[in-house]
């Protein structure tokens, strides 16, 4: 039996995926390599040196940075980007997500978030949605990021629920795959091609209800 759900935050419920992306082209111009649409989905929910080692792997640049060189540039996009994500408000929410949330609360389901975010406590915040989680995992505190299993592990700990419990949301070909692998069911917002491990898929977080997942899963 279902009791909790637990959401990755950028590409789900914030609508941020955009800013990461303009901030980490303005780094990838620095260094060198040439910016696409695989490099930009394949970001998605890597943190943020495994995102920086990517955008320098993708140019062949890796023996020009060495690990000085790589925090003074994820630095400089986290500053980029912490500007960026400083004019956020609810309005920012992905279409039908809070009336998601609230659907999920009158429902009583107890609520975690499993972001590769530091920045994650500060987005939801900003969001006005604080008030709907039980708990925000640290992504400092888990020993491996997305894909490994982890965080969606510890997401459903914080709930003092077993994995089998748990339904878990995501944007991420990476988070699909830590969903997987903690034995969660996995529910993929985006292109079903990228998120084709997804036990359910929508198209957009706006097509997502308690309804909908139901029906998928049943059928
Ligand atoms: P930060 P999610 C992830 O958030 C983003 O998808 C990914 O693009 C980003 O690099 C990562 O957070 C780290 O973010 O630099 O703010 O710590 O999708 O897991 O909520
Ligand atoms: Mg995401």
């Amino acid at each position: 039996v279902i009791k909790g759900f637990a959401f990755d935050m950028d590409g789900v419920l914030a609508d941020t995926a955009r800013f990461h992306t303009i901030a980490w082209r303005k780094i990838a111009d620095e260094v060198g390599t040439t910016w696409t649409k695989e490099l930009e989905e394949g970001l998605k929910g890597i943190d943020r040196m495994g995102s920086l080692a990517l955008i320098i792997s993708a140019g062949r640049h890796d023996d020009e940075y060495d690990q000085s060189a790589r925090e003074a540039l994820a630095e400089k996009k986290n500053t980029n980007y912490r500007e960026l994500i400083s004019t956020l408000t609810p309005a920012d929410i992905l279409p039908g997500m809070q009336q998601f949330l609230d659907e999920l609360k009158a429902a009583n389901y107890q609520l975690s978030v499993a972001s590769a975010s530091k920045n994650a406590p500060f987005i939801i915040e900003r969001l006005g949605l604080a008030d709907y989680f039980e708990a925000v995992v640290d992504p400092a505190s888990v020993a491996a990021g997305k894909p490994d299993p982890a965080i969606f592990a510890a997401a459903a700990k914080v709930l003092n629920l077993e994995p089998e419990q748990v339904i878990g949301l995501e944007d991420s070909a990476a988070g699909i795959q830590s969903i997987n692998g903690a034995g969660e069911i996995s529910v993929g917002i985006g292109n079903a091609n990228v998120l084709a491990e997804a036990d359910v898929n929508f198209d957009k977080t706006a097509d997502v209800t308690l309804n909908a997942i139901k029906v998928a899963l049943d059928s």
